[in-house]
Order: C-alpha cells, then sequence, then structure tokens
C-alpha cells in the first residue's frame, strides 16, 4: 500500500501533466470550432440576404412588367407613332405613359411609383426598361419598323449588379389598355 502511495505522486504528475495538455488542446479545438460556426453564421447570413435582395429584384421587375403589359400596344392618338414619347408626356414621371414603348429607356434610382413617388428603403436599386420592335418569328431579333410585335426587358440591378431580368412581349392582337380595365 506504502509502495502504491509513494509510486502514485508521479504518476498523479504525469496525469495532471497530461490533463493540462489535453485542457489546451481542447481549449485550441473549441476555439477552431467556435471560428468555424461563427463562419458558417456569416456565410449563411450573406447567403439569405443574398437571396432576399434577389427576390426583392425580381418584385420590383415583376411590378414594372404589369405596369408596362397594361398599357396599349401604341400611342391610342397616333397609331404611326414611332418608339418613345409622345407629345406632352415626358413630365420626369411615368404618369403620362400609357403605351408600352413609352417606357423605353426609362430608368430611376431609386425606384418610383407611376405617379413619381419614390419607393421607400431602396437605396442603391435601379430599374430600366427596354422596348423594342422584334420579329414575329424570331422574338431576339430588333427590328426597325413596326412588325405589329414589341419586346419589353426590364432589368433590375443593386449597386449595379444586376440581380433580375424579365422579357415580355406585347403584340398590336392585344388591343386592352389602361382605359378599357
Ligand atoms: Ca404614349
Ligand atoms: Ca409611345
Amino acid at each position: 500500500m506504502r509502495l502504491l502511495l509513494r509510486q502514485n505522486p508521479s504518476r498523479r504528475h504525469i496525469g495532471r501533466a497530461l490533463t493540462l495538455a489535453e485542457a489546451a488542446i481542447s481549449l485550441v479545438i473549441i476555439g477552431v470550432m467556435l471560428v468555424a460556426a461563427l463562419n458558417t453564421v456569416g456565410a449563411s447570413q450573406a447567403t439569405q440576404k443574398k437571396m432576399g435582395d434577389r427576390n426583392r429584384a425580381m418584385l420590383l421587375a415583376q411590378d414594372l412588367m404589369t405596369e408596362i403589359l397594361r398599357q396599349h400596344y401604341i400611342e391610342p392618338d397616333d397609331v404611326a407613332a414611332a418608339i418613345g414619347l409622345e407629345g406632352g408626356e415626358n413630365s420626369g414621371k411615368r404618369d403620362r405613359f400609357d403605351d408600352v414603348d413609352d417606357y423605353e429607356g426609362w430608368s430611376t434610382s431609386p425606384p418610383q411609383e407611376k405617379d413619381g413617388t419614390v419607393l421607400n428603403d431602396f437605396n442603391g436599386w435601379y430599374r430600366s426598361v427596354a422596348v423594342s420592335w422584334v420579329s414575329p418569328a424570331d422574338l431576339a431579333l430588333a427590328q426597325g419598323s413596326d412588325t405589329g410585335v414589341k419586346r419589353i426587358t426590364v432589368t433590375v440591378t443593386l449597386n449595379n449588379v444586376p440581380l433580375a431580368s424579365l422579357v415580355a412581349i406585347k403584340t398590336n392582337a392585344m388591343q386592352f389598355g389602361p382605359e378599357t380595365e
């Protein structure tokens, strides 16, 4: 028993030394795991923000595209009108736009309602529109004169990064306009 008691202190010492070493290693491991966990949380939050931004971009694009598609195919007062605004429609807002090609080249940042009201919490967001005549046989092929088919593209960017783009077609067979709805 005494012999064992003499031997035990050194074993206890070795045991304490190993325990301290193990504790130090455990602390390092815990530290590494914490860093990894924090990185994972950070990456997850960044991913969620990206997804949220893309959803907002798509909603902004859909909102403007819906507004455009509600307009006439062509200026109701001038069926021979070129693409673009007609007289008296350039108010700096979209409140006088009444046909889809009035939106050609339209862009704002931050985005606005049709009456010019600026949308809150959209600093850095940018919406733009392109409208062109296209070939009925090839909707990707722009044409220089009226083919009866117009292609509308709405693009949304955040801090110059494109996040959403919608393309729609309006034809002269779609005669409904804002006042007929
Ligand atoms: Ca017009
Ligand atoms: Ca027009």
